[in-house]
């Protein structure tokens, strides 16, 4: 068994859940907060079957889109009158996922 754990954008999030319960996969949401953008993100935990694995990237990959958005960068070596912040365009999403090996899958 393999550990999915994946960071989506919270607008994506219902109707992945959707696809992957339907499809019988087991999800565990978790309301999370990107380090960047310090805005709202979603984490999925999946205890997936190896032979699904795939499947279940299929998934998510057909539901989370890549979305633009701006943010300010500060420039910090400049204060007061002189402070200046930089609108960027990022990219954000589609889905990142970190895939770890189960040790042990134990249901009490
Ligand atoms: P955030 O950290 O809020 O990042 C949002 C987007 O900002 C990222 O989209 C990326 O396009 C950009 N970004 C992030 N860090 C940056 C940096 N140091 N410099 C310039 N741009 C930066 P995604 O890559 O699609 O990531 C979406 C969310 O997934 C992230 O939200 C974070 O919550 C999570 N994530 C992505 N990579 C991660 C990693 N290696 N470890 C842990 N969480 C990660």
């Amino acid at each position: 068994m393999k550990l999915l754990i994946s960071i989506v954008q919270d607008n994506d999030v219902n109707l992945l859940m959707d696809d992957l319960v339907e499809k019988e996969f087991s999800v565990t949401k978790l309301a999370t907060t990107g380090g960047f953008l310090k805005e709202g993100n979603t984490t999925l935990l999946m205890g997936v079957e190896e032979n699904r694995v795939q499947d279940c990237l299929d998934i998510i990959e057909a539901n989370c889109k890549k979305r633009k958005t701006t943010t300010s960068i500060i420039n910090s070596n400049l204060q007061g009158p002189m402070f200046q912040s930089f609108p960027v365009e990022i990219e954000v999403g589609g889905a990142t996922v970190f895939i770890l090996d189960v040790d042990k899958f134990i249901k009490l």
